[in-house]
């Protein structure tokens, strides 16, 4: 039984490989709150992104695309695992000291790309739980972390920018740590004499406008609780280079063999504290400027696989884990400087959000061997990033441990420009997108988060809007079409039943 299965994804493996030729490499580059307008490949006229904007010349560049949710934890654990979050209680945004959502030896797209033979790296910001229920030790081993569901090499931030601790692991342990300064987190209360935003203020080199008032780690007040690491504290306006190095690295160190690479950038998440290359330098604020700075980032990856001959067959991704957002915290003179900046393009809503915004995000494929450049209007989901991957490499899987995950090739590499039937949208509530309709159940969340100044498209009715007429989702029809609504209702609780 054993030799026939083996026997079975030989046969795959080739089919695949003879359709796609020598196996492609893979980058994933996932950027962190970046918006549908934020791109100048996506119309915008202020902030520049040649980098990117060579990316979607020389690809393909859709306007459909869906990350699952308007967060970031859950978007990361449906695009690596290939299930909904919404299936469990416990994905909303994880705190820096949460326990792994995806404990050791589950399969995610990182196994499987393993199985093929790839060389695997997990390089920037996880935000999935780290460690056993509990959490994890920082001053030990640091068990299920990527090392144990698929990636050879990692070098991460726990969890955000924002939270303790502010430390890098690379591979399972917290990188410069001095074991006689051991680290210690806590999320409920204040611990040790760190100094707090709340109550030194003035120590601040960047202040809060809501929430990040805890432990002060290089001037900027955090989420969350530390003491200890004093040699292991990151240093953030060298973030965006040491993660760009440690990718390039990777590259130079794998080029014989084919690698998949997972580049989740910290950029252009908050604290937003670029490096003086390019602070001032987009007249947008701090947004603005790690916006170039993600721009540069991006462009050393694709410079590194050219010197290396390897751009041809490495097929790359761009995209974000959810919407856009301006003032998520700081005052950091993105809200002041926004000018004429639409990081949601025209669409409704952003980070948080039920809206378009919220989920609707920059998604380029760029393949040059394999995929022809252009647009495509195709409707896709990240959610399908695990049987898509598995369909180009031709292994066998666990569909029930992916079970919302479907291999879409075909739409992912512009030869079907139609795409997913539906796909759903997470965030306050959940909303499903078909054809040209997009229903949001009613909820009892608020309309508004007045901190952050977004629509969080909560509604206590029902909400219905045809896309197509209404791209701005200003006019609810859900009650001059019922049947329409009714469809998609029922087509979301199946999905929610499932
Ligand atoms: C929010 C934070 C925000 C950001 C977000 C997660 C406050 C007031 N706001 O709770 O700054 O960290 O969580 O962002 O704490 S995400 O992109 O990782 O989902
Ligand atoms: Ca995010």
């Amino acid at each position: 039984m054993k030799f026939l299965s083996s026997i079975k994804v030989l046969l795959f493996v080739c089919v695949s490989f003879l359709t796609f030729g020598q196996k492609p490499n893979v980058i994933v580059i996932y950027v962190d709150d970046l918006g549908f307008g934020d791109l100048g490949c996506y119309g915008s006229k202020t902030i520049k992104t040649p980098n990117i904007d060579q990316l979607a010349r020389k690809g393909l560049l859709f306007t459909q695309a869906h990350t699952t949710s308007a967060t970031c934890t859950p978007s990361r654990y449906s695009l690596l695992k290939g299930e909904y979050a919404f299936r469990r209680k416990d994905t909303g945004v994880a705190t820096g000291d949460a326990s792994a959502l995806i404990p050791a030896g589950q399969q995610t797209v990182a196994t499987i790309f393993s199985k093929a033979g790839y060389n695997t790296a997990a390089i920037g910001k996880w935000h999935l739980g780290l460690g056993p229920l509990g959490g994890p030790n920082w001053n030990g081993k640091i068990e299920h972390g990527p090392l144990d569901i698929g990636f050879k090499e990692a070098f991460i931030l726990p969890a955000t920018g924002d939270r303790v601790p502010c430390v890098y692991i690379e591979n399972d342990h917290v990188r410069n740590l001095d074991t006689k300064d051991p680290i210690e987190v806590n999320y409920l209360k204040k611990i040790g004499s760190m100094p707090t935003g709340k109550e030194n203020p003035e120590l601040l080199k960047m202040k809060h406008s809501h929430g990040h008032d805890n432990t002060i780690v290089n001037g900027v007040g955090r989420i969350g609780f530390m003491v200890g690491g004093k040699q292991a504290l990151w240093d953030d306006e060298d973030m965006a280079q040491t993660l760009a190095n440690k990718a390039k690295s990777f590259m130079i160190r794998n080029q014989k063999s084919p690698f998949f690479l997972y580049f989740a950038t910290h950029d252009i998440h908050v604290p937003r504290i670029p490096h003086s290359r390019f602070l001032g330098k987009s007249g947008f604020g701090n947004r603005g400027d790690a916006l170039l700075q993600l721009d540069d980032s991006v462009g050393q990856l694709m410079k590194t696989l050219d010197s290396l001959r390897l751009t041809p067959n490495t097929l790359v991704i761009l995209t974000s884990d959810n919407g856009p957002v301006v003032d998520d915290g700081y005052i950091d003179g993105s809200k002041e400087n926004l000018g004429l900046h639409q990081p949601a393009g025209i669409l409704r809503g952003g980070k948080y959000s039920s809206f378009e915004a919220g989920t609707r995000v920059p998604f380029i494929v760029k393949w040059p061997k394999q995929v022809q450049a252009g647009k495509s209007n195709a409707l896709i989901s990240q959610i399908d990033f695990l049987a898509t991957m598995n369909q180009l490499l031709g292994t066998e899987y666990n569909e029930n441990s992916a079970k919302d995950s479907k291999a879409n090739l075909n739409a992912w590499l512009g030869k079907d420009k139609i795409g997913r039937e539906y796909i759903i949208e997470q965030a306050g509530t959940l909303a499903i997108k078909k054809g040209d309709w997009k229903f949001i159940k009613s909820g009892k969340g608020a309309r508004l988060n007045p901190l952050v100044n977004i629509e969080l498209g909560n509604d206590s009715e029902d909400q219905l809007y045809n896309l197509k007429t209404d791209p701005t989702e200003k006019n609810n029809v859900s009650t001059a079409q019922k049947e329409k609504s009714a469809e998609l209702k029922s087509l979301l609780e199946h999905e929610m039943n499932k």
